[in-house]
């Protein structure tokens, strides 16, 4: 059930061209998973916990600014993953929550608290996948209904993911360019 809902992103999106997580040869997701906790710097990790602090002292951030800000972190990511001679793992694959995660992708920086629940957490709602993501009339409204699953996701996993140092684990990123998928989808209706 969920890989159907899944494969009609893929077809949806094709000129974004993502790839799900669980399709990558795990050497290549080993290697990757390595490159994102590489990316990962203490000022990274400072502007994202700011931001987050910013959001909750004022939801209408969280609404105007929720996508916006974490493309750019994938977006960032990509960059790096492009300027270390690791381009052919651009754009970024996306984690779908109704599957476990690889086991390469476990892994969190060093001093950081280790994931607790490697799932599978939950299916992603059809609300969220094309056509119906194109009854959303605005950005607003979007990043408003997806929030709450988004931070369902991060829970459920828990450890690091459900702290402000969520991108100190390695399927931050991953669960993030899910959500950038929903995303541009979105944009695409
Ligand atoms: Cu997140």
């Amino acid at each position: 059930m969920a890989t159907r809902i899944i494969l009609r992103v893929e077809t949806i999106n094709m000129s974004l061209n993502r790839l799900n997580l669980s399709s990558v040869p795990p050497s290549d997701r080993q290697q990757l998973a390595n490159l994102c906790l590489q990316f990962v710097t203490e000022g990274f990790l400072q502007e994202h916990e700011n931001w987050h602090r910013r959001a909750l002292a004022d939801p209408g951030v969280h609404i105007r600014e929720f996508f916006s800000f974490h493309r750019q972190m994938i977006q960032n990511l990509e960059s790096f993953l492009n300027a270390n001679g690791a381009g052919a793992y651009v754009p970024i694959p996306y984690w779908d929550p109704a599957e476990r995660i690889p086991a390469e992708f476990t892994i969190v920086l060093s001093g950081f608290d280790p994931l607790r629940n490697p799932g599978p957490i939950a299916q992603i709602d059809s609300w969220f996948i094309p056509p119906d993501v194109c009854r959303f009339q605005t950005e607003g409204q979007l990043a408003n209904s997806i929030l709450a699953f988004h931070n369902f996701v991060h829970n459920t996993v828990g450890g690091v993911m459900s702290q402000f140092n969520s991108p100190a684990a390695a399927i931050f990123y991953p669960w993030h360019a899910t959500i950038d998928l929903i995303y541009s989808n979105w944009q695409q209706c």
